[in-house]
């Protein structure tokens, strides 16, 4: 277990006394869950160790030409599966509160359905009671990307038409993972990111069974069993009286219109309807589909019956966003009645252009819009992240709150300096990290109910098709030896908590 934690400042005087720092009016309020998270196929490794299937995402990275930087593959990782222990005392050691990690679904069902792999459930009984030992607060996300193989060529997997082979054996694994760990974990999430997993990714033809949905309706027939796998298990957790919050990741950016006529105010309202409310209307606000996704895509969208739109609304207790940036939205310059046409991608369909406007300092990752001549009081996070909080809650108006379930900085290129023996420094990840939560806490004391954050990520770790080009860890992987190394950014997150949390 490393030494306890010193205070290390991005800022230029360097190490400097929090407290002396201290804005008065801001605080989290001492509930307020914070920590840090990670996905296991990004992290786990041994993915042929006892009884694992394969999944969606040993095909990427295997068979997959040209789609993985640099070839890499997840069979490795950061060999959590193994490392756990100390990777939980490495947290544990710097005071955080909660880990977020998702388990992999063809562990548990090497098959995605039928016999229960054992050993599989044995290795998670010990990561969260390894992490209670340590006072580190489990946070469960069921489904992270990694679909067991098995039920892809089975019945196309999210592609399945008949929408109740795969939604059944997502509620079954939902089932095995809340009965084994009901009563120990404060936080579910079903699904991380599904627009992800519905649109951005896919599935070459030569690679699993070929699907009879056309292209453009893939994204559409996912998000549908989606919806309907995500209403089953909330209901199911709930019919179970397991304890803790459950919900679904969404995620996206905070979207602001490029100016102020009305075209853009629609190019950016299409915008939020096509993604935070492809999934959040139906779950938040009655069960349905928003309105410009029933406008331009209404053939791809399958319908819902009566009971089926009950059961989804109201199916999550808090709002949880994966909120990394913001962007601007415009109208497109082709009309609107052709936008659906014009456009080869299903999921975006050119109802609306964006625009990011970074910092460039960091070698292109945007870390909050850098000022652009249309919104010259931009500059940072914190100028718009408590506009997109009160956005959430007044939009979707969530029971339980509000939760940033990641947000974080990847740096393609990272440079780390060594500060101390175990501490590289990493000042703009540090000063994102700050700033991101001055932007928390502006919110809170706005009257916004954010009830958590959790930072993407305990550790650099395979960040999906870029491979490990793309660095989004606060702690530093050396890949061959396995140590890992602590970033300064680290700290300054774990601080502004000492700061600020009340009873801290
Ligand atoms: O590693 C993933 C992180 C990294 O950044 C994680 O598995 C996902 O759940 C999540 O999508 N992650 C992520 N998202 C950042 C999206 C930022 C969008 C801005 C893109 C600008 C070019």
């Amino acid at each position: 277990i490393p030494p306890p934690p010193l205070y290390y400042s991005p800022f230029p005087t360097g190490q400097q006394n929090p407290a002396a720092m201290k804005n008065q009016s801001w605080s989290f309020p001492s509930n307020f869950f914070w920590g840090v998270a990670s996905a296991a196929y990004q992290v786990e490794g041994a993915v042929k160790a006892e009884g694992r299937g394969p999944s969606v995402w040993d095909v990427f990275t295997h068979r997959v030409t040209d789609f993985i930087v640099g070839n890499a593959t997840g069979d490795i990782a950061d060999n959590q599966y193994y490392l756990y222990k100390q990777d939980i005392a490495r947290i544990a050691a710097l005071g955080v509160p909660y880990y977020s990690f998702s388990i992999s679904w063809s562990r548990v069902f090497p098959f995605g359905r039928g016999e229960v792999n054992e050993q599989a459930l044995l290795h998670y009984d010990d990561l969260i009671n390894t992490c209670l030992e340590y006072n580190v607060q489990p946070i469960v996300t069921l489904y992270h990307w990694d679909l067991p193989l098995y039920l892809q060529n089975l019945y196309g997997g999210w592609l399945d038409e008949s929408y109740t082979d795969i939604v059944n054996d997502y509620v079954e694994y939902a089932r095995v993972v809340f009965s084994r760990y009901g009563n120990k974990v404060q936080h579910w999430f079903t699904f991380n990111e599904p627009i992800v997993f519905c649109g951005e990714y896919p599935y070459p033809e030569n690679y699993f069974k070929a699907t009879s949905v056309p292209v453009k309706q893939q994204p559409y027939v996912c998000g549908h069993n989606f919806l309907l796998a995500h209403g089953q298990a909330y209901r199911l957790a709930k019919s179970m009286g397991i304890n803790g919050t459950v919900s679904f990741k969404n995620n996206g950016a905070y979207r602001i219109p490029l100016t102020n006529s009305s075209a853009d105010a629609l190019a950016t309202q299409r915008a939020w309807d096509f993604n935070e409310g492809w999934f959040a209307n139906p779950v938040f606000i009655n069960g349905d589909y928003p309105q410009y996704l029933k406008e331009y895509v209404s053939d791809f969208l399958p319908e819902f019956t009566a009971e089926q739109k009950a059961m989804i609304n109201g199916s999550a207790d808090i709002f949880a966003e994966d909120a990394y940036t913001a962007q601007f939205y415009f109208a497109p310059s082709n009309t609107i009645e052709a936008c659906v046409a014009n456009t080869s991608d299903p999921l975006y369909p050119g109802c609306f252009n964006t625009t990011y406007t970074y910092s460039d300092q960091d070698g292109g990752w945007n870390i909050g819009p850098a000022a652009d001549p249309a919104a010259p009081w931009l500059h940072k996070t914190s100028d718009w992240l408590p506009a997109f909080l009160h956005y959430i809650q007044d939009t979707w108006k969530p029971r339980e709150g509000v939760a940033i379930t990641e947000f974080g900085f990847g740096e393609p290129f990272e440079e780390l300096k060594t500060i101390r023996a175990d501490i590289l420094s990493d000042p703009i990840r540090s000063s994102y990290y700050h700033d991101y939560l001055e932007g928390v806490l502006i919110a809170l004391s706005e009257g916004v109910n954010v009830v958590g954050t959790i930072a993407w990520s305990i550790f650099d770790n395979l960040e999906w098709a870029e491979g490990y080009s793309v660095k989004f860890g606060m702690q530093y992987v050396n890949f061959t030896t396995q140590e890992r190394f602590y970033k300064a950014s680290f700290f300054e997150y774990v601080n502004m908590f000492k700061t600020y949390q009340q009873g801290s």
